[in-house]
């Protein structure tokens, strides 16, 4: 069943409060309290990234090396609570455009650096979560501008680059249930094969000790080595790779480039795109790969139309670090035929309004939609209800493991249930929608 939207009641924030939590690692971030006047009470807390796009808004750091190795952010929990509480205590939480504009000129800079996205992407997704309470509807419900439909996810298996130490340089090695019928039955599969995965390495005597987002971590530095082994699990677990359960890449290349040319660690000369983008249609023709991210690096931009012109029309070619949720740099790409989806991560850009228009943006010029976490990342679980209020597609959390992975993959369970058995799930379909695929 749908709840419907009730008749808002008239009401206003009256309390903004701001505090240091810990994220997934252990380091401080930022969590967010708003009170309204009707007595809703709306907390938000915002993840952090390892592997950061130079054109992400800024997270704002202490930098006092004698607390949490400088990472401490009571710089920015003291700009929600002394610069952004009186300029949006008394404002009405359900005009979620207008606060957002407020707080991007309360801080005047392109990157937020000065209260800082993590201040502010607090303060916007706490005043959401109110207003949605306020308003007395679920807030996938509340975000949704569109028919809402449960993502595909895209789950993380093994690792490498900066969040695991194994010695590969690519950084996420995923798959994809693109068999299954719903949500729930997508994660059971994810399961059967996760578990494979992690048997197959153990018998190989292989580290199955866990990488930041809960996926393994092997000391495995081909590639090819890793894909072998995911077809091999997929098998394993019973189900047919390329029909049941798809591969998937982020390839994160902006951290092996360098002076011009990407430098992996199997080759010994380093590369220029065309290169990379050889060994990347090799892995497309080897194994059934549906999905690449960030396989150039972020400003490569005649690299990445060369990828999208080679491999645009196979498989998904997502922008991460390209986009970094940012409008003008999607536009910039939509323009240049860069990558044909964009991977959304509300902390890249910092407001609630700012990542919805991308999604809106990219939808409307048929780019794919992948609702991001973060490798650093808190319990809340927000993410879960805008990939289904916005019906992005899918959804990528890491691994199926550790809770506040789990707090996202729970939620959807929570969300699938209250649509009722006919829940909408996008499943294999979320491919299509990127437009160099179908044409
Ligand atoms: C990415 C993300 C999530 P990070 O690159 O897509 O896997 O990593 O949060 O470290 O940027
Ligand atoms: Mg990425």
């Amino acid at each position: 069943m749908t709840p419907a939207r009730r008749r808002r009641r008239a009401a206003s924030i009256t309390h903004l409060w701001a505090r240091e939590v810990l994220d997934s690692r252990g380091r401080p971030t930022v969590e967010v309290d708003v009170g309204l006047s009707d007595g809703s009470l709306g907390r938000a807390s915002v993840p952090s990234g390892a592997s950061t796009g130079r054109h992400e808004s800024r997270e704002l750091r202490d930098g006092d090396e004698t607390r949490y190795g400088g990472f401490g952010v009571r710089l920015a929990v003291r700009n929600v609570t002394d610069t952004i509480a009186p300029a949006v205590i008394g404002r009405d939480p359900f005009d979620q455009p207008g606060l957002d504009r407020r707080l991007i000129e309360l801080d005047g800079t392109a990157d937020k650096s000065r209260l800082g996205a993590n201040a502010i992407l607090g303060v916007s997704a706490a005043v959401a979560r109110a207003a949605a309470l306020a308003e007395g509807v679920p807030l996938w419900r509340y975000l949704s501008r569109t028919a809402p439909a449960l993502p595909l996810p895209m789950v993380n298996v093994v690792s490498g680059g900066l969040h695991a130490t194994g010695g590969l340089a690519f950084q996420d090695f995923l798959i994809l249930p693109i068999g299954a019928a719903s949500y729930s039955e997508a994660l059971e599969v994810v399961y059967a094969v996760r578990a494979a995965a992690g048997d197959l390495l153990a018998e190989r005597g292989l580290s199955v000790l866990k990488a930041d987002e809960g996926g393994f971590g092997p000391a495995l530095d081909r590639p090819e080595a890793v894909l072998d082994l995911l077809v091999a699990a997929i098998r394993r677990a019973g189900r047919r790779p390329g029909d049941d359960v798809a591969l998937a890449l982020d390839v994160a290349a902006s951290h092996f480039f360098e002076d011009g040319a990407y430098r992996l660690p199997d080759r010994p000369a380093p590369m220029p795109s065309e290169d990379l983008v050889d060994r990347l249609e090799s892995l497309v023709d080897g194994y059934p790969i549906v999905s690449i991210e960030d396989g150039l690096a972020e400003d490569d931009w005649e690299g990445w139309a060369v990828l999208t012109r080679r491999l645009g029309h196979r498989v998904q070619l997502v922008g991460d670090d390209l986009f970094t949720t940012n409008a003008a740099r999607l536009e910039r790409g939509i323009e240049a035929g860069a990558a044909n989806a964009v991977l959304v991560k509300m902390n890249q850009i910092g407001t609630v309004t700012e990542t919805i228009d991308v999604l809106e943006r990219a939808r409307a010029a048929r780019y794919g939609t992948v609702v991001s976490a973060r490798s650093g990342e808190t319990e809340d679980s927000f993410l879960a209800d805008l990939a289904v209020g916005t019906a992005a597609g899918q959804i990528k959390i890491g691994s199926l493991a550790q809770s506040e992975r789990l707090a996202k993959y729970n939620q959807l369970l929570r969300i699938e249930e209250e649509l009722g058995r006919d829940a909408p799930f996008v499943g294999a379909a979320a491919l299509a929608s990127a437009s160099r695929l179908v044409g």
